[in-house]
C-alpha cells in the first residue's frame, strides 16, 4: 500500500467546497416496490415524492431518508425515456451522486472550465419554501454529479416534490451518513478518473492499492481513494487487473455494461445492532469462513466489541495507525451482480479495510463461482 499523499492541496482555497453527499439517485424498474424494500429492509423513512399526483408525467421519484443519508428512487412512467434506457442498459443502478454545495453555479463553472463535461447547466427551481440551484457534470460511465445549493430553501427536498407521509414507517436501523462511494471503471481507466477528481474537482489521493496488495490468488484489482478537501467525500476508484481468475471488477463491468457505482458504504454507530436488524429484515451478507475469527484479536489487538456477535454476524475488523474499523458487505441488491452496500463503523480508523481484502475477495470469489462467472 502506498500511503504517501498525492496532489496534496497547498494553502490555496478549495475551488469546490462540498458540505457532504446531498442525495443518491438510483434508477430502478419499479420505484414503488424499491421504496418499500429500502424502508422495510434498510430502515429508510419516507420523505417526499413526485409523480402523476404532482404533475410529473414521465417519471416517478420517491425520496427516502435515514439521518444524513438521502436516497431518491426513480422509475419511468412510459416507454423510451432516459431512465428507461438507463435501466435497460445497466439494470437498476446509481445515476446521480449529488453533492451539497454552497454555490451550485460556481461549482459548475469551476469544474467545467477545468474540463468537466456539463450534464446540466445551472437551473434555479423555486416554490413557496424558497429556491434551490442545481447544476451537473458527467463522471465515469453514465454516472453524474449534481451540485445542489439549498441554503435558501426550507422545503422537504426539492421544488416539484410533495411531502410523503404514508402510514407505513418502519423504524430506522441506525444508519447515519454516507462514508464513501466506490466507482468501478474499465481496464486502465483508473488513473484517468483519479486525474479527473484531482484536476477537475480538486480532490487529493488518500491511498492506493495495487494487485500486489491483493495476492495473485485472488481476483485482481487496483484501487485509489480520492477525497475532497474536508474529507466528507471519499471516492475509491477501482479498475480490474489481470489475475488467475476473472476480476470481480470485470464481472461488474460486464453486467453493468460499463463503468458505474459499485458500492455505497453507509456508517453506523453500532454495527452489531444495525447488522442484526438488517439480517432480521432479510438483507443477505457475504460470509467469511469462521477461521477468520480464530486469529482476529492477535491481528487487530484489543477491541471494545465482543467477538461472539461479530463472528455470528460475519462482521470484519481491521486496524490502522489511528484506530480500527468494523465492516460488512451485502450481497448484490440487484438481479445483476452489480451494486451492493457496505455497512461500516469507524473507531478512529480512516482506512478502508485493507487487512480484510484477502478474506473478503475470497468470499466474493465464492459468489462469482456460484454464478458461474469466475
Ligand atoms: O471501499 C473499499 O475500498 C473497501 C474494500 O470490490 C473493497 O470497501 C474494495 C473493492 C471491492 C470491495 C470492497
Ligand atoms: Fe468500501
Amino acid at each position: 500500500m502506498n500511503t504517501e499523499p498525492k496532489n496534496v492541496p497547498t494553502a490555496v482555497e478549495d475551488f469546490l467546497p462540498i458540505q457532504g453527499t446531498d442525495y443518491i439517485e438510483i434508477y430502478v424498474g419499479n420505484a414503488t416496490q424499491a421504496a418499500h424494500y429500502y424502508q422495510t429492509a434498510f430502515g429508510f423513512q419516507p420523505i417526499a415524492r413526485r409523480g402523476l399526483e404532482t404533475g410529473s408525467k414521465e417519471s416517478v421519484s420517491y425520496v427516502l431518508q435515514q439521518d444524513k443519508i438521502r436516497l431518491v428512487l426513480s422509475s419511468p412512467l412510459k416507454g423510451g425515456t432516459e431512465i428507461g434506457k438507463h435501466i435497460d442498459q445497466h439494470g437498476d443502478g446509481v445515476k446521480v451522486v449529488a453533492l451539497w454545495v454552497d454555490d451550485a453555479r460556481k461549482s459548475w463553472e469551476e469544474t467545467t472550465k477545468r474540463g468537466a463535461k456539463s450534464y446540466m447547466e445551472p437551473v434555479v427551481e423555486q416554490d413557496d419554501h424558497g429556491r434551490v440551484v442545481r447544476s451537473g457534470i458527467h463522471t465515469y460511465g453514465e454516472t453524474v454529479h449534481i451540485f445542489v445549493e439549498r441554503k435558501d430553501y426550507k422545503g422537504i427536498f426539492l421544488p416539484g416534490f410533495e411531502a410523503w407521509n404514508p402510514h407505513y414507517q418502519p423504524t430506522d436501523i441506525g444508519l447515519k451518513y454516507v462514508d464513501h462511494m466506490v466507482g468501478n471503471v474499465g481496464w486502465n481507466q483508473m488513473n484517468t478518473w483519479v486525474d479527473f477528481y484531482a484536476e477537475v474537482m480538486g480532490f487529493s489521493q488518500l491511498v492506493s492499492f495495487d494487485d500486489k496488495d491483493i495476492s495473485t490468488d485472488y481476483t485482481a484489482l487496483m484501487s485509489k481513494v480520492m477525497s475532497n478537501g474536508n474529507g466528507r467525500i471519499k471516492f475509491p476508484i477501482n479498475e480490474p487487473a489481470e489475475g488467475k481468475k476473472k476480476s470481480q471488477i470485470e464481472e461488474y463491468l460486464d453486467f453493468y455494461g460499463g463503468s458505474g457505482v459499485q458500492h455505497i458504504a453507509v456508517a453506523t454507530d453500532n454495527i452489531i445492532e444495525t447488522v442484526t436488524a438488517l439480517r432480521d429484515r432479510g438483507v443477505e451478507f457475504l460470509r467469511v469462513p469462521t477461521t477468520y475469527y480464530e486469529d482476529l484479536l492477535q491481528r487487530v489487538g484489543k477491541i471494545e466489541e465482543d467477538l461472539e456477535p461479530l463472528k455470528e454476524l460475519g462482521i470484519l475488523v481491521d486496524r490502522d495507525e489511528e484506530g480500527y474499523l468494523l465492516q460488512i458487505f451485502t450481497k448484490p441488491i440487484e438481479p445483476r451482480p452489480t451494486l451492493f452496500f457496505e455497512i461500516i463503523q469507524r473507531k478512529g480508523a480512516k482506512s478502508f479495510g485493507k487487512g480484510n481484502f484477502k478474506a473478503l475477495f475470497e468470499a466474493i470469489e465464492r459468489e462469482q463461482a456460484s454464478r458461474g462467472t469466475l
